[in-house]
């Protein structure tokens, strides 16, 4: 029988913010391999974005946030993949309810490792191709006020 034609999945990203750092690593996956790109992964069944970022975060990092709040959402269709691939991403900000607490890498066949880059002027590069879209659009994930 034929596979199944591709559909698009549900990404959530999630922006911890402390200071004016936001926290990346770098990826090892098919998708954006080597780009610095958010915490996050895939929304599960019966998951809510703020349930699915903490979890993803938790996972990841081992890092825990407070309230999230929903920042925007992209849709990407990643054609470069092995598998192409179509996410419409959900993007969280949380704040750390301990600021001391350090990322670990929970997921080392996923990541190279986790720090904070100071959004303003020390954002890595390559950022991951929807992040480097966001940024060049302008985009900013602190509160405004
Ligand atoms: P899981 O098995 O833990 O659920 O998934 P994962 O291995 O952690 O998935 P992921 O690739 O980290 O995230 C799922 C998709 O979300 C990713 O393939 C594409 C989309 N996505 C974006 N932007 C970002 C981003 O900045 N960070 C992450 N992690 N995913 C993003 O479009
Ligand atoms: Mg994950
Ligand atoms: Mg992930």
């Amino acid at each position: 029988v034929a596979a199944p034609p591709p559909v698009p999945r549900v990404g959530v990203a999630v922006f911890v913010l402390k200071g004016k750092s936001v926290l990346l690593g770098r990826r090892r996956s098919s998708i954006g391999d080597c780009t610095f790109a958010l915490p996050g992964g895939h929304l599960e069944f019966g998951e809510s974005f703020e349930q699915c970022a903490t979890r993803e975060l938790k996972e990841e990092t081992g890092l825990d946030i407070g309230e999230t709040e929903f920042l925007t959402a992209t849709s990407t269709v990643f054609l470069e993949a092995p598998k192409p691939s179509h996410y419409v991403t959900i993007f969280m900000r949380g704040v750390l309810v301990d600021p001391d607490q350090v990322p670990q890498t929970l997921e080392p066949e996923k990541c190279y490792g986790w720090d904070w880059y100071d959004w303003d002027d020390s954002l890595p590069k390559p950022l991951f191709w929807p992040l480097e879209k966001m940024v060049n659009s302008g985009f900013n994930p602190f509160p405004s006020n």
